[in-house]
């Protein structure tokens, strides 16, 4: 029975590697290599970009959120505001009552984050008319915009309607 063969000539004919397989080697070898580095900074761009975007939206999210916990306006009742914006007294933040006390506001570096700023803006709409930019008259109807910028990413933006009732619609 023969279970093993070795053939000494074959064997014996093996030569190392020559120099042009060496260099060939390390090439492809040096090209997986940064081909692979150039994975992996893609996929960690990506990561932070996505954190970055995750930050910014909760910034807007939460400048929106406390936003509209806030009166439709400094007036209880009709009529409305025709000046937006802080009123009489309220100097700081802490002081803001009203929606619009928030329009105009600027932050910087929010909340601890360099280089991320926030902007808000609040404006009489009329749907009739336009819902995406200020009518330039007293509605029923606010739209509160946040908006995040940072230095490195595209802005962030929020949107909600307010009416002088009721919500009627956040997006
Ligand atoms: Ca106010
Ligand atoms: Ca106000």
């Amino acid at each position: 029975m023969k279970l093993l063969s070795l053939n000494p000539g074959r064997l014996g004919s093996q030569k190392g590697l020559t120099i042009g397989e060496i260099v060939v080697f390390i090439l492809i070898a040096a090209i997986s290599y940064l081909t692979l580095i150039k994975v992996f900074d893609f996929a960690n761009a990506k990561a932070l970009e996505s954190e970055m975007r995750t930050v910014m939206t909760n910034l807007a999210l939460n400048r929106m959120e406390i936003i509209r916990s806030k009166s439709f306006d400094e007036n209880s009742t009709p009529t409305w505001s025709t000046s937006l914006g802080p009123d009489a007294g309220e100097s700081t933040e802490s002081l803001f009552d009203d929606i619009d006390d928030y329009d105009g506001l600027v932050e910087t570096n929010v909340d601890g984050y360099t280089g991320f700023t926030r902007r808000c803006r609040v404006f009489y709409i009329n749907r009739t008319v336009n819902v995406e930019d200020s009518v330039g008259v007293v509605t029923d109807l606010k739209r509160i915009v946040v908006t995040v910028y940072s230095s490195s990413d595209q802005p962030v933006e929020v949107n909600s309607l307010m009416s002088s009732r009721y919500n009627v619609l956040s997006y």
